[in-house]
């Protein structure tokens, strides 16, 4: 079983959509281990997105994702990484096919929607700057046989 970090960004909340985006991955077969609504700061969006901080995109990305709260989730399942990433489609919206998230809610590559981490490194890095290890719960699935 693998842990991965989703964050649902602000746009999300605005257009009303948080139960259909947490539907798809609930769909899927991923478990939810953590949830949260919050409202990021700048100290904290800056070491979510650390690694584009030399990007020229970084300044705008900042400020979307502290422009509202978001919802924050922890995602555990098999290869839980690449399965999400499969699931929310690639980072520009030209290359998101129809039927992947991005491919389906998003227009624009700076509105994408949704966060997921890449790797399992980034998974543990990402979830550590949102939870504490007492919000996820490692609770027993009365379905796990069946995925
Ligand atoms: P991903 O979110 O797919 O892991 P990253 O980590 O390369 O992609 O980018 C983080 C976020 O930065 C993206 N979700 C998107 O909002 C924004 N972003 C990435 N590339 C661009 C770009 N070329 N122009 C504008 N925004 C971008």
């Amino acid at each position: 079983m693998e842990k991965t970090f989703v964050m649902l960004k602000p746009g999300v909340l605005h257009r009303r959509i948080v139960g259909e985006i947490l539907t798809r991955f609930e769909r899927k077969g991923l478990k939810i281990v953590a949830l949260k609504l919050i409202q990021l700061d700048e100290a904290r969006a800056r070491s979510h997105y650390a690694e584009h901080a030399d990007k020229a995109f970084f300044y705008d990305l900042a400020t979307y994702i502290v422009s509202g709260p978001v919802i924050a989730c922890v995602l555990e399942g098999t290869d839980a990484v690449a399965m999400v990433r499969r699931l929310i489609g690639p980072t520009k919206v030209q290359e998101s096919l129809p039927g992947t998230i991005r491919g389906d809610y998003a227009y624009a590559t700076q509105l994408n929607i949704v966060h997921a981490s890449d790797s399992k490194a980034s998974a543990q890095r990402e979830l550590a700057i949102f939870f504490n290890k007492d919000e996820i719960y490692e609770w027993e699935d009365g379905n796990a046989e069946w995925f």
